[in-house]
């Protein structure tokens, strides 16, 4: 197959033609056989998914899994002496995302698409994406991260929108990427732009003149809000987002007849976090300009949007100045107000007011009052929503809240980013899990299974193998493939706590050079991006790349203990990481992390979670069971008990504590001033020591007491294995197909 198209396109046979005239050959032969899948006739009710991100990674091997060509070009390929990881390599990873909630958002596509659901996503085309990151002189620094080439996924369309901004109005252009499902539909991820953004206006980094919005609004994802210019330049690129979003959706409804009032019959539009929340009072504006009175608009627009609320971090709630919405979209001000007066006509409560009494516009509190679905990600996430975060709006509306247990793809975080596993599992169960993922379950069967249990060590050593040899090969990194790989990969932020498994690595480095040496050598691996403003989340980077320094080139010590932090860390790496995991790292302060998913994609490659019981950690151990999952911590009671005690004294700990102190003062220690910059590692210091805002400290001991039993627990393969294979077989619940199906089951109703 591959060679005809290759001795047609290029008049060449498959071992004449370069990797990258392959990639494009198969680039438009994928885009092709996707476009046949679209579906001909739509049926009437469609869901837009409207997200700010979609962190979609690369799409090449996807698309042919998909397909369900995979096989069958690999095995054409590796006849012919190549190879389609190597093929792959040409494609440049799209940063359409900064972290889960983008992911997630991908994952979704995948799922509406091989439900055969009739789903698309809305979005922005970022030119440059989230930044990439280079380390210099052991920090963070950003640099652009463009993607966009003639030979990108996307597929120019002839739609155009006008978006009227205050000052000036611009005309869309819109993209699209085809969303292929598994053996079904082809859907579409449809991401909006302008003609006129200029990549040359980038200066040093990432800095550019956040003045020009005609030059920079789509150029970068989240440029630095560290400022008023680049705050208002969000709002700038949601409003572009939900209008053109708020254009599409109404002209496809018109297209098959929709009466405006009748909207909510033809559209369920999902809202991704608070960002795209200024699509409802768009729409609402929209409608009304073509006749339909305010009561109806605002009635019709309320059941026909969703809000999935993404976090309790009160500083991720956007409130956006009424000043800035003024300034960018004056003519949703008026709606804006009227749905603010209708609530204060119904409450007295202030506090579910929309416009507070400092004219800051509470995103969430539209979704909540002119929507019809407010929805946590996982489901400790939603009970702290119900009775704590939200519960002035749970008294309101106890019947618009529900759960939705996040999910993630099967065929990316297993069937592409682990062959080997996926084959293992394949000839045990057969091939039904690929498209029911709780035929995972039969796995238990094989618990005991000696031969089993090894292959399964084997498969689980060959990704270790593999990830030894690419991050030597793509980052010069050495690490020794017969050490435990502990691994703690996601962005980097104070409540995910990467700094209390920094404090675990000072302690055991300590331990080591006094004499305690480990019976298994333990290599600590991270991953993570700081956001540019996040001055503490960059300090910790620091402090990992000074222990990185310090710790590896000890030769007392590096025979037992490695510390790595790999660099820009993406989707692409994730597909590295995580198949050659043994201990996942989900150590949040409970009730901080919504969900998380890294951690299910964890699981579902065999490696066992060490986490607090946070997010969907809880929903991993009522599946496996107290035996195959190492838990610790303060419940997230405690911890909210605590904040709302306003009693927790890091300094407390430091004094009395004598490990914490040791391990805190090494952070200033002559060893570590001379690796590193003085002022970065004094600041951090001083930071976790008067405040530790996410109370390492109470965690600390529990922390490192469990972390050494998994470690001494590694030791016995065998049981190591059965745990391995328990939670394989219990992954079948986080599939994004199963989170999709209660979606459109409880929210969005699409009739197949
Ligand atoms: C955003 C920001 C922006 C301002 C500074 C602080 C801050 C902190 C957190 C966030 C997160 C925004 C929303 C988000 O990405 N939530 C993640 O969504 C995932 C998918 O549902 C979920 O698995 C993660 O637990 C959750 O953190």
């Amino acid at each position: 197959m591959l060679q005809e198209l290759l001795q047609k396109r290029y008049n060449k046979t498959i071992e004449e033609c370069s990797n990258q005239e392959i990639y494009v050959a198969l680039l438009n032969m994928v885009k092709e056989k996707a476009e046949e899948k679209v579906e001909d006739k739509e049926e009437k009710k469609k869901l837009y998914y409207v997200s700010a991100e979609f962190l979609i990674g690369k799409l090449l091997s996807n698309n042919l899994i998909n397909l369900q060509l995979y096989s069958q070009i690999a095995d054409e390929l590796k006849q012919h002496g190549k190879n389609l990881s190597e093929i792959e390599e040409v494609e440049l990873e799209p940063s359409l995302g900064n972290g889960g909630l983008g992911r997630l958002a991908a994952c979704f596509l995948d799922s509406i698409a091989t439900l055969g659901l009739n789903g698309d996503g809305i979005g922005l085309n970022y030119h440059l994406g989230l930044f990439k990151q280079v380390f210099k002189d052991k920090c963070q620094t950003e640099t652009p991260n463009p993607w966009i080439d003639d030979k990108s996924w996307l597929t120019k369309r002839d739609e155009r929108y006008t978006v009227e901004f205050g000052d000036f109005t611009v005309t869309s252009t819109l993209y699209d990427i085809a969303v292929t499902g598994y053996g079904n539909r082809t859907n579409q991820l449809h991401l909006f732009d302008i003609d006129s953004v200029d990549e040359a206006i980038v200066k040093d980094g990432i800095d550019f003149d956040k003045s020009e919005v005609v030059k920079n609004l789509t150029l970068f994802l989240y440029p630095d809000d560290s400022d008023e210019a680049g705050r208002l330049l969000r709002v700038y690129q949601q409003y572009f987002m939900v209008s053109n979003g708020a254009q599409l959706i109404l002209q496809e409804c018109k297209a098959k007849g929709c009466k405006l009032t009748d909207l909510h019959e033809y559209a369920a539009v999902q809202i991704n976090d608070t960002h795209p929340t200024m699509i409802i009072p768009e729409l609402i504006r929209l409608l009304v300009k073509e006749g339909v009175s305010m009561d109806d608009a605002i009635d019709t627009v309320s059941k026909t949007c969703a809000y999935t609320n993404h976090t309790i971090l009160a500083e991720a709630l956007e409130k956006w100045p009424l000043e800035f919405i003024e300034k960018v979209a004056p003519s949703i001000v008026p709606i804006i107000k009227e749905l603010d007066k209708r609530v204060r006509e119904k409450y007295t409560d202030e506090s579910v007011y929309i416009i507070d009494e400092e004219d800051r516009v509470h995103m969430a509190h539209i979704d909540m009052h002119y929507g019809y679905s407010i929805n946590g990600v996982a489901y400790l996430h939603t009970e702290i929503l119900k009775n704590n975060e939200l519960n002035n709006f749970y008294k309101i509306y106890p019947e618009k809240f529900n759960n939705k247990t996040n999910g993630i793809t099967f065929r990316r975080w297993l069937l592409h980013c682990n062959h080997e596993l996926t084959a293992l599992i394949e000839n045990l169960i057969g091939d039904e899990f690929k498209k029911d993922a709780m035929e995972l379950k039969k796995l238990l069967a094989y618990k005991d299974n000696e031969e089993v249990l090894n292959k399964l060590l084997s498969v689980k050593q060959q990704k270790k193998h593999d990830l030894a040899v690419y991050l030597k090969e793509t980052q010069g990194i050495e690490i020794d493939e017969n050490s435990i790989y502990d691994i703690q990969i996601k962005r980097l932020h104070e409540y995910k706590r990467q700094q209390m498994n920094a404090i675990y690595a000072i302690h055991k480095y300590l331990s080591i050079k006094a004499g305690n040496k480990p019976d298994h050598k333990v290599t600590m691996i991270f991953g993570a991006k700081a956001a540019p403003a996040y001055t503490t989340a960059k300090d910790i980077i620091h402090l990992l790349l000074c222990l990185q320094n310090v710790i590896n080139n000890d030769p007392e010590v590096n025979e037992y203990l490695k510390v790595v932090m790999v660099q820009n860390y993406n989707v692409t790496l994730a597909e590295k990481l995580i198949p050659a995991c043994d201990i996942s790292e989900q150590i949040s302060l409970a009730s901080k992390e919504a969900s998380g998913t890294g951690n299910m994609k964890f699981m579902l490659n065999g490696a066992i979670t060490l986490g607090t019981s946070d997010g969907a950690n809880v929903e991993i151990h009522d599946l496996v069971g107290d035996d195959n999952i190492y838990t610790f911590g303060e419940s997230s009671e405690e911890v909210i008990e605590r904040y709302e005690r306003a009693d927790y004294s890091s300094i407390d700990y430091y004094i009395n504590d004598k490990e914490i102190k040791k391990a805190l003062d090494f952070i200033i220690s002559d060893t570590m001033l001379e690796t590193g910059n003085p002022e970065i590692l004094k600041r951090l210091f001083k930071e976790l020591m008067v405040k530790d805002w996410f109370m390492t400290f109470p965690d600390c001991e529990d922390y490192f007491a469990t972390k050494e039993r998994a470690f001494n627990d590694y030791a016995d393969r065998d049981a190591w294995a059965k745990k391995m294979i328990v939670n394989i077989a219990n992954a079948g619940f986080f599939s994004s197909d199963r989170t999709i199906a209660e979606y459109n089951k409880d929210i969005w109703k699409l009739t197949k």
